[in-house]
């Protein structure tokens, strides 16, 4: 009961990558590059397991940004010539590459990093893929012309992928889908039609993983806006109880989420955000057995899976590392304590 889990990222150390940034720069290429990804991985598996995380991530080191480390490796994608663009509902102003042509994968995305981390790791092991709607608002369209067509083209490629991901032998597979707080509606109309399309035929374990942002300054000063409770997933959570999905994975640490929330989704595994991954505080394992105390009234315990916010890839190291230690801590204390 209450195994641990991370959202997905973790920091880059400073020789893979510029540290502290959501989107860095590689510092090496060609076969070092690959080498040095495939070092950070080892060591990311190594760390979560050292502080105790019972189902580990490979960090997400060898890729630069959670969606754009997937579209890297599709075909049909200008990248020369990026537009602006609105993201998540204009609460930021990117610039991105264009779809400009069908849509293929051009090999396999994540191949080394799960081969690398499954020889490394014995227990349980999850990758991330981003999920179709959060890929479709991070892209512009000048080809499918219509999002959910858009999306259900992209589920496929994720769906691809994702077969591969577990015949590598990843025990759990989950999507990223921040965009699901943002469009509500369409979640209903299409994301989770296009999220059953990317999980097609999986028999491991899935996830979906829906949280307010990372904690960069933007999503800090959205989340502002969003008044004293936030009620977003009030709207989306039956339409996902009802889904084939089996995990999600939420945002609760210093959220104004209300905790009674949870329990609209019965039947699903909860990935309870038990650290605050917009704070450098590094949390307490009271902190985090008093996360899982409150969701508890709301969720079975045996369907609580203390988790972070959000992934940790843009923070500091050290800090990262003291908050993975206190979520693996807080969910031992929680099964002396609450199991
Ligand atoms: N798997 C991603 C991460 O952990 C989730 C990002 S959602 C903004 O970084």
């Amino acid at each position: 009961m209450f195994e641990c889990t991370v959202a997905g990222s973790l920091p880059k150390p400073g020789w893979l990558s510029e540290t502290n940034k959501l989107w860095p720069e590689w510092k090496s290429s060609g076969a070092e590059l690959e080498q040095a990804k495939a070092d950070a991985t080892v060591l990311a598996i190594k760390e979560q397991e050292d502080a105790g995380i019972d189902i580990v991530s490979d960090g997400e080191q060898a890729r630069q940004h959670f969606v754009h480390g997937f579209l890297e490796k599709v075909s049909g994608i200008d990248r020369e010539h990026k537009v602006e663009m609105g993201i998540r509902a204009d609460r930021y102003k990117a610039m991105v590459p264009q779809v400009v042509d069908a849509i293929a994968l051009t090999g396999r995305v994540h191949a080394n990093e799960a081969r690398v981390a499954r020889a490394h790791r014995r227990g349980k092991l999850k990758f991330t893929l981003p999920g179709p709607m959060t890929i479709v608002d991070t892209i512009a369209d000048n080809y499918y012309g219509d999002k959910a067509r858009l999306a259900m083209a992209f589920a496929d490629l994720l769906n691809q992928e994702a077969r591969a991901l577990q015949a590598d032998g990843v025990d759990t597979i989950q999507f990223d889908e921040p965009a699901f707080n943002v469009y509500m509606s369409e979640v209903k109309d299409w994301g989770i039609e296009a999220l059953h399309r990317a999980s097609k035929g999986l028999t491991c374990t899935t996830a979906v993983h829906i949280c307010y942002g990372y904690g960069i300054k933007a999503n800090l000063d959205w989340k502002e806006t969003l008044g004293s409770e936030w009620r977003q997933y009030e709207e989306i959570f039956p339409a996902l109880a009802a889904s084939r999905i089996k995990q999600v994975s939420v945002e609760s640490r210093n959220a104004k989420v209300p905790v009674d929330l949870l329990a609209l989704l019965s039947g699903k595994d909860i990935l309870l955000g038990c650290i605050d991954v917009a704070s450098d505080d590094v949390e307490t394992p009271e902190d985090v057995i008093d996360t899982i105390r409150r969701a508890s009234k709301f969720v079975p315990k045996e369907r609580i899976f203390p988790c972070t916010n959000c992934g940790m890839a843009p923070m500091r190291r050290d800090i990262a590392f003291g908050k993975l230690k206190a979520l693996g801590a807080g969910a031992k204390l929680a099964r002396e304590q609450l199991a």
